[in-house]
């Protein structure tokens, strides 16, 4: 069943959005990009994702803010000419199977075309994403082939906060790549506040994340990635980019569920990404 009781398709801007709303939460999904754009548990009413109200909502690049699907590469290609952050984010999606049940509605999508130019694995990707209580979504990428193929990914979420000057994060140990300093590696701090343009790769399977920010409390918990990614663009960068107000770093953080070291998927098997929000 492609819609249920819980879900109805809008139009905003030349996007279609599927838009959730059960007795646990409310969601939405746009299907350019297979991009989760919001999600409120109604215990609270409080919006755990951030999206700029700058961003292009026109089918034509990749929505600021919300969940970016980043595949089957993380950051730039080595060759230059195919997009950061892999080719699905700019893909029309399609609904696969909804469904609704006590503990919320599950939505699975697939994007149009899972294998494109800048990827040679015969793989298969697949989005499921349970509204309830918690926020699951979970990247199924499956090997249809007969040869082993790579991939990295990243569940690019951007959370909603009230100041990043307020914002500390827990949970984080290891060492991490700072891609503000020639990726050279740093030890995690204890204290992991903000005070500057932040892009850090924790290279470590960091099950559960805290994002505090004054009296409110977002936990992110991860299972199949290899590292965490945390990035604050800061606000010189946040003046540059078309796409974000010049003081849209002051509300958002990211936190995100990647794999960057490249995860192998044998024929006929299935790796999966899952990051939880609640
Ligand atoms: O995840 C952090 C990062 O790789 C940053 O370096 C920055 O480029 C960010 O992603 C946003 O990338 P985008 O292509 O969406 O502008």
């Amino acid at each position: 069943m492609l819609l249920t009781d819980s879900t109805t398709i809008i139009t905003r801007s030349t996007i279609q959005i599927l838009q959730i709303d059960n007795a646990l939460a409310t969601a939405e999904i746009s299907l350019f990009g297979g991009h989760i754009l919001s999600f409120v548990p109604k215990r609270d009413n409080r919006e755990r994702l951030w999206v700029s109200p700058k961003a292009a909502l026109d089918g034509k690049k990749a929505i600021r803010g919300g969940v970016p699907i980043c595949w089957p590469w993380f950051g730039d290609h080595k060759d230059s000419h195919y997009p950061a952050h892999g080719y699905v984010r700019n893909q029309n999606w399609q609904i696969i199977n909804s469904k609704d049940s006590t503990t919320g509605t599950t939505v699975t999508l697939r994007p149009n075309a899972s294998v494109d130019d800048g990827f040679s694995g015969d793989a298969q990707l697949t989005l499921v994403v349970e509204v309830g209580e918690n926020l699951t979504i979970q990247l199924h990428t499956e090997n249809l082939g007969n040869h082993t193929f790579s991939y990295n990914c990243a569940l690019h979420s951007y959370f909603s906060i009230v100041d990043i000057n307020l914002c500390q994060l827990a949970g984080i140990e290891g060492v991490y790549l700072d891609k503000t300093r020639g990726y050279d590696s740093f030890d995690t701090p204890a204290l992991y506040n903000f005070s500057e343009e932040t892009d850090r790769v924790h290279l470590n399977k960091t099950p559960q994340v805290d994002i505090t920010d004054g009296p409110l409390l977002t936990s992110v918990c991860s299972t199949g990635h290899d590292s965490i990614i945390v990035w604050n663009p800061w606000q010189k960068k946040s003046i540059s980019m078309a796409d974000m107000s010049d003081n849209g770093y002051l509300s958002m953080v990211c936190v995100e569920t990647a794999i960057t070291q490249g995860q192998t998927v044998n024929p006929g098997e299935t790796h999966v990404v899952e990051q939880v929000i609640s």
